[in-house]
C-alpha cells in the first residue's frame, strides 16, 4: 500500500484525529479529514496553475502547514516535489531551479521582491507563486474553491520520480537526486515494520522538512501509521523537552547535535523520558559519550540509523534487541549491504574495512540530467557506491569508519567543500582555498576555511562575502590565512596535514 492509501483509510477510519499540529505560532491543528481534503484541494489548484505529471514544482518554504499541503499534493497528482532549503541564498536557489528546469516556484510574501525577477532570469520558470504564512486560513481560502483531480494509478506508477533532493558531490555542482513514488513507499514500509510505528504513537516533531530526515522519516513515518505529529518549526531544546511530556510524546528523531543539547539544557537533570518508545538518532555519527549520557541523564537507549539521500534509511539498530553503541545496526527489510575493497572492488569479510554498497528497493533512479554521474555512482552489477567506509561484525552489525568523499557533516547537514571553495576562489584577494571539518562539541564538525592570499582582507569580509553565495550553515566558522597551502607531488592539497595543524 503506498503512502496516499494509508492517508485515505486513516481518514475514513478516524477522520477527526489529529494529523498535525503545530504548537509555536501561528499553532494549528490539522485532522486527518482535514489534511486529506486540503491535500485534494491543493492538487486541484496546482492543475489550475497548468501543472501536468512529471512538472518540477519548487518549494523553498519553512516549516509550515502549506509547504506540507503542496508537497503532498505535487506528489500526489504524478508531479515533483523539489523541497529548497529556505536558508539558499538566491545564487544557489538559481542554480535548483535552472537546473530542475522548474516550471512553478513556491515562496515566502517576504522573498518577493527579491524573487520578481526569476521568470525571467528561468526559461523554464513560468510562474512565481508567493504565500503569506503568518497566518494559515489565506491559503486554505485559496484553494478551497478547488477541488481534488482524478489520479488515476496511472499518474503514480511507483518508478515516477516523486521528489528531487540536491545533494553535491566531490566535483562540480550539486546534482539532483531522484527519488521515486516507489522508494519513498519502501522505505516507509521497512521503517513500519523496523521500528514499531503504531496508531497510538505521538511524534514529537523538531528536524526541518526540506530533507529525507524530517520529511520522509520523521513526517510521513508518522502520518503513514496513522500517528499523531506534534511541530516545532524552530528546535529549543527546552521547549522540546517540557513538551514531550505535556503532549505525551512517544517518538522522537533527532541529529547528534539536537541530542547533544537536549543533554545540556537545564531541563535535562528534571526529565525523564524513559516512558519514550522510540527516540533515534541519524544524519551523522552519534558520539560515544551522547549516547551513554543519553541512557544516564534521560533513561533511554538512542537508536542509532543510517541514511543518505540517495537511498532514504538503509541499516538501523534492532527496536527489540542490542542498541549497539557506535554502530548503525543491520540492513533494514529488503535492504542488502556489502562491504567492498575500494581498490580490488572484492566483496569484503567480516571485520574488514571497506566501502559500504547498498541495494534495494530505497535505492535513488538517478541522477537528474546526469547519466554519467548516475553511471558512476552504481557499480556494474547494480549496487549504489555510498562513499562511506565500514566493517561488518561476524554478528552481521555494521559499524561507519568513515568516508572516502571529501564531505563535512555539521548539525546533521552535509556540506561539500569543493562548493565553499568554488565560492571562495571567486573573490579576488583569494589566491586559493582548502575547506575542512575539525571535530566540534556542538556540530559534530566544524567548518573551517585555510586561504591563501593574493592580497589582504579581513575574515569579516570574506563572511560577508559568502553570505550572499552560500546558505548560512555553509559559512567556515573559522578562517586561517596561510601563506602557502601545503600540497602533494600533483599539487592536491593536503587537507589531512592542515587538519592535524588546525583541527585542535
Ligand atoms: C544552523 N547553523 C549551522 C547549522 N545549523 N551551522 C552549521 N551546521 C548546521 N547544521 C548556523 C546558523 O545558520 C547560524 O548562523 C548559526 O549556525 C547558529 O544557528 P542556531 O540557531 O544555533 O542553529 P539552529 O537553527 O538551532 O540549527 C541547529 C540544528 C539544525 C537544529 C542542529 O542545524 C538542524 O535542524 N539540523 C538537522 C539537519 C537535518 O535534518 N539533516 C538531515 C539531512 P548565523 O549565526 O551566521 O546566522 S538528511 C540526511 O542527512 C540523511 C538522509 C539522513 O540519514 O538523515
Amino acid at each position: 500500500m503506498s503512502f496516499f492509501d494509508h492517508l485515505d483509510t486513516h481518514t475514513n477510519n478516524f477522520p477527526n484525529k489529529t494529523a498535525i499540529e503545530f504548537i509555536d505560532e501561528p499553532s494549528i491543528q490539522i485532522s486527518y479529514k482535514e489534511l486529506n481534503q486540503r491535500i485534494n484541494s491543493t492538487m486541484g489548484y496546482l492543475k489550475s496553475l497548468g501543472i501536468l505529471k512529471g512538472d518540477r514544482v519548487g518549494l523553498q518554504l519553512p516549516k509550515s502547514p502549506e509547504f506540507i499541503y503542496l508537497y503532498f499534493a505535487i506528489i500526489r497528482m504524478g508531479a515533483i516535489a523539489l523541497p529548497l532549503n529556505p536558508a539558499y541564498p538566491k545564487d544557489e536557489l538559481i542554480y535548483f531551479l535552472g537546473d530542475s528546469e522548474c516550471k512553478v516556484f513556491f515562496a515566502i510574501i517576504d522573498n518577493q521582491e527579491k524573487y520578481q525577477t526569476l521568470t525571467h532570469e528561468l526559461t523554464s520558470l513560468e510562474k512565481c507563486i508567493f504565500i503569506d504564512l503568518k497566518d494559515p486560513n489565506v491559503f486554505t481560502s485559496l484553494i478551497k474553491k478547488y477541488s481534488a483531480i482524478d489520479t488515476s494509478q496511472f499518474w503514480n506508477k511507483e518508478d515516477n520520480t516523486a521528489v528531487i533532493i540536491y545533494t553535491s558531490g566531490t566535483t562540480g555542482r550539486p546534482k539532483g537526486a531522484q527519488i521515486t513514488q516507489g522508494n519513498l513507499n519502501a522505505n516507509l514500509a521497512a521503517l513500519y515494520e523496523a521500528w514499531g510505528w503504531r496508531e497510538d504513537d505521538i511524534l514529537f516533531h523538531v528536524l526541518p522538512i526540506f530533507h529525507v530526515h524530517g520529511l520522509f522519516v520523521a513526517l510521513k513515518g508518522a502520518l503513514y501509521a496513522g500517528a499523531t505529529a506534534i511541530l516545532t518549526r524552530k528546535f529549543d531544546a527546552d521547549l522540546t523537552l517540557d513538551s514531550i511530556i505535556s503532549y505525551h510524546c512517544s517518538v522522537l528523531m533527532g541529529v547528534p547535535t539536537i541530542h547533544r543539547r537536549l543533554l545540556a539544557s537545564a531541563k535535562a537533570e528534571t526529565i525523564d523520558l524513559s516512558h519514550m518508545r522510540l527516540i533515534t538518532s541519524g544524519s551523522d555519527r552519534l558520539p560515544d559519550e551522547t549516547f551513554l549520557k543519553y541512557k544516564d541523564v534521560f533513561g533511554q537507549t538512542l537508536l542509532e540509523r543510517y541514511g543518505m539521500t540517495e537511498t532514504g534509511m538503509n541499516l538501523s539498530n534492532p527496536y527489540d534487541g542490542e542498541r549497539r553503541i557506535g554502530s548503525v545496526g543491520f540492513p533494514l527489510p529488503g535492504v542488502e549491504a556489502r562491504i567492498v575493497d575500494l581498490e580490488m572492488g572484492n566483496i569484503l569479510g567480516n571485520d574488514e574495512i571497506g566501502e559500504v554498497q547498498l541495494r534495494g528497493p530505497n535505492v535513488f533512479k538517478g541522477y537528474w540530467k546526469q547519466p554519467e554521474k548516475t553511471k558512476e555512482s552504481f557499480t556494474p552489477d547494480g549496487w549504489f557506491h555510498t562513499g562511506d567506509l565500514g566493517f561488518r561484525a561476524t554478528d552481521g552489525y555494521f559499524t561507519l569508519k568513515g568516508r572516502s568523499k571529501d564531505l563535512i557533516i555539521s548539525g546533521g547537514m552535509n556540506i561539500y567543500p569543493p562548493e565553499v571553495e568554488r565560492v571562495l576562489a571567486e573573490h579576488p584577494s583569494v589566491h586559493a582555498s582548502a575547506v575542512i571539518g575539525c571535530p566540534d562539541r556542538e556540530w559534530g564538525e566544524r567548518i573551517v576555511a585555510v586561504i591563501q592570499l593574493n592580497s589582504p582582507i579581513s575574515e569579516e569580509e570574506l563572511k560577508n562575502f559568502c553570505k550572499n553565495k552560500l546558505a548560512s550553515y555553509k559559512i567556515p566558522k573559522g578562517f586561517y590565512f596561510q601563506e602557502n597551502l601545503p600540497r602533494n607531488a600533483l599539487g592536491k592539497v593536503q587537507k589531512e596535514k592542515l587538519r592535524k595543524l588546525l583541527c585542535k
